[in-house]
């Protein structure tokens, strides 16, 4: 684990103890190992907050921590998965964080897609969202302009262009990248940890792993609501105060939903994780 000390020196780390689980973001108590250039972590100091998801063995683990902005990308290929920018916006939202969603590899993609339809969106719900590349570098000056004074992380499937965008930006950085297998047109899962850089304008992002479909869990159906932020703003009006907003009359989001105020595919997704939320409870 590398760990940077106050004065800016970046030096390799090891943990104290077996519970001790610092993650990329926290700040720690460290002390010197006497006649050894590696350094001993003590203590992690209490976290602002966590940004958590299941692992490839369905366990939840703590993938960053104490980060102000969390960017979700989707990109031309692979083929967008809406719903796990949804569950990673709703985790942010949750976290007390602001997200905001970006569409890479542009280059590919030369015509208006569908994917603009869907940025719009999240545009009108207040997330920044912008279109990009990598590969031609078009919109990475805005991409800057969003991550700069931040403590950012960047998530998204696999293959989306994480860690390429983060090699642009970051001229010292050479994280590895591979190209998605054209057999099943996925992500290789290149990236195996998290990793915090510095950006040249001040602030830093953070690489992270992506996975094919996993994505944040959320505990419970008030967390579920709170998580889509146009849901959170319309439940005031519905009738009953814990409306659910599935079946119940007198519903407020069903209703702006009807009427095209709040996008149908976005109360698809509340409402498939929802159930997803639902099936967790049951099962433990
Ligand atoms: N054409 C094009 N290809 C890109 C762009 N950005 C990234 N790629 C390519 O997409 C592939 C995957 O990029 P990575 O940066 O490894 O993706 P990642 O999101 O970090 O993937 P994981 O680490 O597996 O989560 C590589 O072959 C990149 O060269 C882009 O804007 N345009
Ligand atoms: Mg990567
Ligand atoms: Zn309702």
């Amino acid at each position: 684990m590398r760990l940077k000390l106050p004065d800016g020196q970046l030096v390799n780390a090891r943990i104290k103890g077996k519970r001790l689980r610092p993650v990329c973001g926290d700040r720690v108590v460290a002390e010197p190992i006497e006649s050894e250039e590696d350094w001993l972590i003590t203590a992690i100091n209490d976290r602002d907050n966590e940004l958590s998801r299941p692992n490839q063995r369905g366990q939840t683990e703590v993938l960053a921590a104490n980060v102000d902005l969390v960017v979700v990308v989707a990109a031309a290929t692979p083929k967008p998965d809406w719903f796990i920018v949804d569950r990673y916006l709703s985790a942010t939202e949750n976290m007390g964080v602001t997200g905001a969603v970006v569409y890479n590899k542009i280059d590919l993609e030369p015509d208006p897609s569908d994917a603009t339809e869907v940025l719009k969106e999240y545009e009108v719900i207040g997330y920044p969202t912008l279109r990009c590349s990598a590969k031609s570098g078009a919109s990475l000056d805005s991409l800057q302009t969003l991550l700069a004074g931040k403590t950012a992380i960047i998530v998204g499937q696999s293959g989306v262009g994480k860690s390429s965008l983060i090699n642009y930006l970051v001229d010292s950085a050479d994280l590895a990248t591979a190209a998605i297998s054209e057999k099943r047109g996925e992500g290789r899962h290149t990236t195996v940890n998290s990793m915090m850089l510095e950006l040249p304008g001040g602030g830093s992002v953070i690489d992270s792993p992506g996975v094919r479909d996993y994505a944040p869990a959320l505990l419970s159906a008030e967390q579920v609501g709170r998580g889509f932020r146009e849901i959170e703003a319309t439940r005031m009006r519905c009738r009953f105060a814990n409306c659910r907003h599935t079946r119940e009359p007198g519903c407020a989001v069903k209703k702006d939903v009807e009427q095209g105020r709040i996008s149908a595919r976005r109360y698809e997704s509340y409402k498939r994780l929802l159930n997803l939320t639902d099936r967790l409870a049951r099962n433990t």
